[in-house]
């Protein structure tokens, strides 16, 4: 396909399917070209399978904003999307594209033995079991924004604590300067990692500063109880003034480095998706604007915030660069 015939198509086509497509004529993979229009439409439309999402454990010692006196950085003051959206509704392509599809493909997915390797340059490098991990610090609940680069939104109840807590806990090293995140690898668990619809594993990155900022969440719950396996069980990321897709689901591996890392959804699309992907308004996807969203659950369009509405406490990193260059 000529780069002509490319941008002509990307006009004609809707944001999610566009990659499927590409791939396809690539030489990739069939089924892939099978997902159809307008995922997104079919499920805004609630069109979604009815089953109910079997209950996770209720996490203990959660606390709740307002017993701990924190910040109201950490709360939204905006609806809570329903937890039949936020478990019905999902991107996780490493089980299926269809998001009205994930919760039921993820159904049953074993987190039992799972592990955190973390590593790189720093000085303490360990690997955590779960247990563990979550032993570092409380479940603080934090009611944040998600906004997708495609255009939806909702308001989450995280639980879990501010990713800088297990940082520290290996000493990151003076040349530490990026933080790289993977996703779980096995085709068996994660049925869709048997297709070429992105390369696996999912990998995400941040610079050393945003994955130190305090609302960077290290999430292992939603609406107080541990993540179901769609929302990415058993521990994620979650960076809210960020496109959704920086917030890797199913951690395995936390890296530091010196060198900016590569992240799924810039290699699969430098032109559309950068390494900083800080929600902004005023920077359209080349494909469609982002200036209006739409709120999973309410009618009519909201509009989006500068940095997710996080402006105030994020903007500062930022200072000095050209937000259309680096998106
Ligand atoms: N490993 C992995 N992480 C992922 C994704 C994915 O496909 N695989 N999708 C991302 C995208 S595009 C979004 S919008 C959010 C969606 O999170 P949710 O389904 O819990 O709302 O997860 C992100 N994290
Ligand atoms: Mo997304």
């Amino acid at each position: 396909m000529t780069r002509q015939d490319r941008d002509l198509e990307r006009e004609i086509t809707p944001p999610e399917v566009f990659f499927n497509r590409r791939r396809f004529l690539r030489g990739g993979l069939v089924a892939a070209g099978a997902v159809g229009t307008g995922l997104l439409y079919r499920a805004l439309n609630g069109v979604a399978t009815d089953e109910p999402t079997p209950e996770q454990p209720k996490l203990a010692g959660l606390e709740k904003p307002a017993a701990t006196g924190a910040p109201t950085a950490y709360t939204v003051d905006e609806p809570l999307t329903s937890l039949r959206d936020i478990t019905h509704y999902n991107n996780f392509y490493e089980f299926s594209t269809d998001k009205d599809e994930v919760a039921s493909a993820a159904r049953g997915f074993s987190t039992a033995d799972w592990r955190v390797e973390v590593g790189g340059l720093v000085e303490k490098p360990r690997t955590f079991d779960l247990a563990d991990l979550l032993a570092l610090a409380p479940p603080e609940e934090r009611v944040y924004r998600l906004r997708c680069v495609e255009a939806w939104s909702m308001v989450i109840p995280w639980a879990g604590f501010s990713l800088s807590v297990l940082l520290n806990a290996v000493r990151p090293l003076g040349s530490a300067k990026y933080v790289a995140f993977q996703t779980l690898l096995d085709p068996t668990r994660m049925p869709n990692q048997s297709t070429a619809v992105l390369d696996w594993p999912y990998v995400e990155g941040l610079r050393l500063d945003e994955a130190m900022h305090p609302l960077t969440l290290l999430a292992s719950g939603l609406y107080g109880r541990a993540l179901p396996p769609q929302d990415g069980a058993p521990i994620r990321l979650v960076v809210p003034w960020k496109y959704g897709f920086k917030s890797i689901k199913s951690l395995v591996r936390i890296t530091l480095t010196d060198e900016e890392p590569p992240t799924t959804w810039n290699l699969q699309a430098p032109d559309e998706y950068g390494f900083f992907a800080n929600v902004n308004p005023n920077v359209a996807h080349p494909r469609w604007s982002q200036a209006t969203e739409q709120r999973i659950g309410e009618s009519g369009r909201r509009e989006t915030l500068l940095f997710n509405g996080y402006a105030e406490q994020v903007a500062s990193l930022y200072r000095g660069m050209d937000l259309r260059e680096h998106f």
